[in-house]
């Protein structure tokens, strides 16, 4: 009798959790990918997840601002990384219209802006204050640049607001944007050789703290309503007049429809939280070691079943 009472109550548990789960579509949950590393592999760590549950994933290429009216819309499902910086007022105008919601913060602590490699210091003793950046500006001329210093920005979808905060703050720098992550890499490992003074775009969490010790700029700090608002920041006249957050937030978003369509994969989405040693590793898979993004992701799987297997529900 105890061995068919252990049946029936299993039978019991398999038949309730089928009454009260509807199982995913089988349509193809669809990631949005960037053009930075961390952004991609991570995409690919949950896609593999999501298909290691029998899912199907597709991801498509996209504009990193224009990604969140398309999360909204429900063409895509969701985003992985959204960088508090960079994305925040993307993210926000998209909640404000509604069909996205916040559905989850990673346990990390992002930040992007002006940063420097630690040589850099040696000729411009002042920094990280900005206003010492400044006085530095003509060690960072090049010809393109006349006697004002050369900012390398990053790619212009991030939408960094550099030329803004340049004007709003007076400084004698002109921003150039780079064409891809790389090219911002390329440039501080062609300065490292003859430690040439380099000032260019970066963050954290990112596999380069790992390669080329070095400082953000310290900008008037991040106030609320900055970009907005001319009052905030030092310049009563100007708009981006402040640094970026130094404690940015990382979170996910998602498609309001993605509980309804996909209620496991939803299920584990919301569970899901990297660290900033998990996101430095991710980039550094391909920033360093050149894998492909697939295989970063399969390769990250594997060495890391105990952060991710409880998130599946599974074991
Ligand atoms: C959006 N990013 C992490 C590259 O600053």
């Amino acid at each position: 009798m105890r061995f068919a009472a252990t049946v029936s109550l299993a039978a019991l548990v398999a038949a309730s959790a089928t009454v009260s789960n509807a199982a995913d579509s089988s349509d193809p949950i669809i990631i949005p990918i960037h053009n930075w590393s961390s952004q991609i592999v991570m995409s690919h760590v949950v896609g593999q997840i999501f298909e290691s549950m029998g899912n199907n994933v597709e991801f498509v290429t996209t504009d990193s601002q224009a990604v969140y009216e398309s999360v909204r819309l429900g063409d895509v499902t969701l985003e992985l990384e959204v960088w508090e910086g960079a994305f925040g007022a993307s993210f926000r105008s998209a909640l404000e219209k509604g069909g996205l919601h916040d559905a989850g913060t990673h346990n990390a602590v992002t930040r992007e802006d002006w940063w420097y490699p630690m040589w850099t210091k040696e000729s411009c003793p002042g920094l990280p204050d900005w206003q010492a950046l400044n006085e530095c500006a003509a060690l960072f001329a090049t010809p393109e640049t006349g006697d004002k210093g050369r900012f390398l920005g990053g790619p212009v979808d991030w939408l960094k607001h550099d030329q803004e905060r340049v004007d709003g703050l007076g400084m004698n720098f002109v921003v150039v944007n780079a064409g891809s992550a790389a090219a911002l890499w390329a440039e501080i490992g062609a300065a490292e050789a003859d430690k040439k003074p380099v000032v260019v775009f970066n963050w954290t969490p990112n596999f380069a703290e790992a390669v080329w010790p070095g400082e953000f700029v310290e900008f008037p700090a991040w106030e609320e309503g900055c970009n907005e608002d001319p009052s905030k920041g030092p310049n009563p006249d100007a708009t981006y007049d402040c640094g970026n957050p130094a404690n940015g937030y990382l979170k996910i978003a998602a498609w309001d429809g993605m509980k309804e369509k996909w209620p496991a994969a939803y299920g584990t989405l919301t569970q899901i939280s990297f660290t900033n040693p998990q996101i430095a590793e991710m980039a550094k898979l391909v920033d360093i070691d050149e894998m492909e993004p697939e295989d970063a992701a399969a390769a990250w799987l594997e060495a890391n079943e105990d952060v991710w297997k409880p998130w599946t529900g599974g074991s």
